[in-house]
């Protein structure tokens, strides 16, 4: 049997892409990444692709594409993709859950325990000399015992307040619903959330209904000794919001893995001294990458054996 046309979007590693050329006859995309640009007799070929990064995957395109079949998502958030149009159009969906939740949460905590503590500004009072120049570094702030509010109590969320436990945190969470947690208290809004907690974590998914749902209201209420971290999607801040509530301290800081525009952020975020900055990297280790990679073809090969999605993506 002829192999699958597979269009691939995106940087992947050697072994994803070697264990792609061996089940699928790969295309990539130009210098120029747009999909657009390909020939029609070569779109034509298409039957599925495999989806990496965070670039729009717009109806435009998936029409462009009569014999698209599978949008395989190299994340677990799909917030690029027009999921509503790719359904209406018989196109399946698929993404990678599960794999990924104990790096991001990791992350999550590094960097809450990264900003509270200043570990890069103290690493560079040492490298810098000035320990010895100037003594101790300035005081920081205490992680345990804090009160911690989660935004999104999904996988990620939870896995998340769960290593927050043996840190003797108060746990408390906003969610469209209370959840059967251990003891953790549920806000019905994350403006009541923000009021009750020192450390807000957002952790839920990004979509039209949670755009913004930090608000500049939720940041007033999380207030001058709070702090913020977000492993979620830039877009679920208000993020002009967040840069006037750093720069005024109305929020004692910020620890981000997302941004609205990625990879180049608004620049008011260098000039910050009370932010912990990543290069959206949750996800980013070998052992998860490798798994992503793994489950987003078991997904097109259970599409193209007939057999049903191991981790589809319905609405
Ligand atoms: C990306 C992510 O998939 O899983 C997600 O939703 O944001 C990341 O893990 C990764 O950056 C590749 O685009």
């Amino acid at each position: 049997m002829p192999e699958p046309h597979l269009l691939c979007f995106g940087d992947y590693d050697p072994w994803d892409i070697d264990a792609m050329s061996q089940d699928f006859e790969l295309h990539w995309l130009s210098a120029s990444h747009d999909p657009l640009d390909m020939s029609a007799d070569e779109r034509a070929l298409i039957q599925a692709f495999a989806f990496k990064g965070h670039d729009p995957m717009s109806a435009e395109i998936m029409d462009a594409f009569p014999n698209l079949e599978i949008i395989a998502n190299f994340g677990v958030g799909y917030d690029s993709i027009d999921v509503a149009h790719a359904l209406s159009r018989g196109i399946k969906l698929s993404n990678t859950p599960d794999v990924l939740t104990d790096d991001v949460a990791d992350l999550a905590v590094g960097m809450l325990l990264g900003l509270s503590r200043d570990i890069p500004g103290a690493s560079h009072w040492v490298t810098s000399g000035q320990w010895g120049q100037e003594g101790a570094y300035p005081l920081q702030r205490t992680v345990s015992g804090q009160k911690v509010g989660i935004v999104g109590l999904g996988r990620i969320g939870r896995a998340i307040a769960e290593r927050m436990v043996p840190f003797q945190s108060e746990l408390h969470y906003y969610a469209r619903s209370a959840k059967d947690t251990p003891g953790w208290t549920y806000h019905d809004s994350p403006a009541t959330l923000a009021a009750h907690v020192d450390i807000l974590v957002v952790a839920v998914s990004a979509n039209p209904e949670t755009a913004g749902i930090v608000s500049r209201e939720v940041l007033d209420a999380l207030g001058p000794d709070g702090v913020l971290v977000n492993i979620s999607r830039g877009i679920t801040v208000d993020e002009e919001g967040l840069i006037s509530a750093l720069q005024h301290k109305r929020i004692r800081g910020a620890a981000l893995d997302v941004f609205y525009s990625e990879p180049n952020i608004d620049e008011r975020f260098l000039e910050l001294d009370n932010v912990l900055l990543q290069p959206h990297q949750s996800s980013a280790t070998v052992e998860t990458r490798k798994k992503m990679g793994q489950l987003q073809r078991d997904n097109l090969h259970a599409h193209f054996a007939g057999t049903p999605l191991l981790t589809p993506v319905t609405g």
